[in-house]
């Protein structure tokens, strides 16, 4: 198949999502097209069959706010039309829905390009929500030809918030059990290495690391790794110098060979206040790294708790705190759960399992665009959108 994959290329777990399922698909045979303002963090390059089409945003004196959803549409109808896309797949439903509504329209009836959106949570849970927001993306994602969420959670919460809307599949964040892998066995370490990873904002509760370290630490011998940039950097960088605990922790900033970085950890720390899935802590599973998360989101239908992992109360940091010192203090608890992450990981949330479920949403999605397409061509019906000259 020919896809054009379009997320946010910089910035949190919905492009990362993207960005492996392109990549994960072309290992495939399939020829990937992503169309973003910017190459995806972790694409790199020389990768056979991934192409990138850069969104270019011109900026004039009368634009006070540079349309890119516009520039973004007429680049997917562009490339869908000069590589003959079969579909395109939008991730994060702000504005990329609406844009591939657009280039759709933009196209018919010459050909036909049906797009799938993908909901992965602050697109539903804040954005979508916003009143400003809200009537489009519940038009876009009700125009969508196939739309998938990426928890159960998640797909209860869109209902809430838009309102009976066309039917949603839950297609879960997958891992690369091959690149996510337990570092290998080494001498103990005198000390627990903690790790957060994350975009920084405040959804995340980035200073309950802090705590739960200030905390742990007056039991324990503990250090924080915390990897990732926003918002909160700054304010977490004081509270660690105001609880004492500046030199045990690490800001790392922005890293793209995380996979490497994640087994160097001995537990992850994620006291999201809200989580659709919680990517990161599914990475760091694959790598063996228990997670200490909060009960929250669909961070329960990964989590199965004093199994693979640690769920507590959202901001409770003397429970979080607690299972770290708990790990700490019982190896052969560590070393059970360590290898009950990397088993659920394998498991259920292997990509190998999981990108045939978008593989086949795709083949379906196609076809019933193709159904319609010739319905509309044999009873004679004109589309109403007049549709572009064809590229040369
Ligand atoms: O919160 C982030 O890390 C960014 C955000 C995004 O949309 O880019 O992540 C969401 O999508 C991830 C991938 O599908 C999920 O694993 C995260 O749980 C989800 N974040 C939130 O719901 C806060």
């Amino acid at each position: 198949m020919r896809i054009g994959i379009t997320c946010y290329p910089t910035y949190g777990g919905s492009g990362i999502v993207a960005t492996e399922l392109g990549l994960e698909l072309a290992a495939r045979g399939h020829q990937i097209h992503f169309i973003s303002y910017a190459n995806p963090i972790r694409l790199g390059g020389g990768h056979p069959g991934v192409h990138y089409h850069e969104v270019e945003v011109s900026t004039y004196p009368l634009f006070q706010y540079p349309p890119y959803s516009l520039a973004l549409a007429s680049r997917m109808a562009e490339v869908a039309e000069r590589h003959e896309l079969d579909l395109l797949h939008v991730h994060y439903a702000i504005p990329h829905s609406v844009s591939a509504l657009l280039a759709r329209q933009m196209l018919a009836p010459r050909r036909p390009l049906p797009f799938v959106t993908t909901l992965h949570g602050t697109d539903i849970t804040l954005v979508g929500a916003d009143p400003s927001y809200l009537p489009i993306t519940r038009f876009s994602i009700a125009q969508s030809d196939g739309v998938t969420a990426i928890s159960r959670y998640l797909r209860e919460r869109t209902y809430d918030v838009f309102g009976p809307g066309p039917p949603i599949e839950v297609v879960n964040n997958f891992v690369n059990c091959d690149l996510y892998r337990p570092a290998p066995p080494g001498p103990a370490a005198g000390e627990l290495t903690l790790l957060h990873i994350s975009n920084f904002r405040p959804v995340k509760r980035v200073r309950d690391c802090i705590r739960i370290l200030a905390t742990a630490g007056r039991s324990i011998r503990a250090r924080l790794l915390m990897a990732g940039d926003g918002p909160e950097r700054g304010p977490a960088e004081q509270l660690a110098r105001d609880l004492g605990v500046d030199r045990q922790v690490e800001f790392l900033g922005k890293q793209d060979q995380i996979h490497k970085l994640i087994p160097r950890a001995d537990v992850l720390l994620l006291p999201s206040e809200m989580e659709a899935f919680g990517l990161a802590a599914l990475e760091a599973m694959a790598c063996s790294v228990p997670p200490v998360a909060t009960r929250t989101g669909g961070i329960p239908e990964l989590i199965t708790h004093g199994t693979d992992g640690f769920m507590e109360e959202i901001g409770d940091i003397e429970a979080m705190a607690g299972r770290v010192v708990q790990l700490a203090r019982d190896p052969a608890l560590r070393a059970r759960m360590a290898a009950a992450a990397r088993q659920t990981a394998e498991s259920r949330f292997a990509a190998t399992a999981i990108i045939p479920q978008y593989e086949s949403l795709y083949a379906r999605v196609m076809n019933s665009a193709r159904n319609a397409g010739n319905q509309t061509n044999t009873a004679g019906v004109q589309s109403g959108v007049q549709s572009l000259p064809a590229l040369e």
